[in-house]
């Protein structure tokens, strides 16, 4: 069997890299702020905004830990151009919380809250890709503290800002609405296979005005 994450799976995983991007070795860390403290009794995971039902859906850590489980495998691309490949992520799918908390009919975009109010915004259907995952677990392993524990979304065809570490919530959004980054010049959308990296490449329609 090929280990995931080994240097076999690496070179058999098949992943080419996207446009401009270099294979990192190791996996570094990258984030902007403290590492957050994990605090288990205060710990949720809330879904809120324009949901099917009206209703703000929460989850505390046991409960969520107890969500179906499932594994994806995935590189992650930082839009600083180093890309980290052949990692198996292990958690709670992203079809899984929209499938438990739906959204209401006119849900366009998604923000997903983190820590410290880190944001990153989503159209609906990148969010919901088969892919996009609530990783706790990276090759079988608890996720660290520095890479996001308890979770951290992964959506394998972004850039990687776009799945917040110490991921603590969901809002569904009828109009999009710019996150952290993408108010501070990064890509509204950020495809690393377009090399959507800066807002001055948006074209019209990619995004809310600046
Ligand atoms: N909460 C939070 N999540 C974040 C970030 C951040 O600053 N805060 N940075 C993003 C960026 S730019 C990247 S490249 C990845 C890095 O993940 P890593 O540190 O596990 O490699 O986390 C993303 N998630
Ligand atoms: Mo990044």
């Amino acid at each position: 069997m090929v280990q995931p994450g080994s240097e076999e799976h690496r070179a058999t995983a098949g992943s080419e890299l996207p446009p401009g991007q270099r294979l990192q070795r190791g996996w570094p860390v990258t984030h902007y702020g403290p590492v957050p403290k994990f605090r288990p009794e205060r710990w949720e995971f809330r879904v809120f905004g324009a949901t099917a039902d009206g209703d703000k859906h929460t989850w505390n850590h046991e409960e969520f830990s107890g969500l179906p489980f499932g594994t994806v495998d995935a590189d992650l691309h930082c839009v600083t151009k180093f890309s980290m490949t052949g990692a198996e992520w292990g958690g709670v799918p992203a079809r899984t919380v929209l499938d438990l908390a739906p959204p209401a009919p006119g849900v366009t975009h998604v923000m997903v809250w983190a820590e410290y109010g880190y944001s990153a915004n989503l159209r609906l259907p990148d969010f919901a890709s088969d892919a996009s995952i609530f990783a706790t677990h990276k090759d079988g392993e608890l996720l660290t503290a520095e890479h996001g524990f308890p979770l951290r979304l992964v959506v394998p065809h972004l850039y990687a800002w776009k799945g917040p570490k110490w991921v603590r919530g969901v809002e569904y959004m009828t109009a999009d609405r710019r996150g952290f980054w993408e108010e501070r010049g990064y890509h509204n959308i950020g495809d690393p296979w377009s090399e959507q990296r800066y807002s001055y490449q948006e074209e019209p329609g990619d995004g809310p005005e600046l």
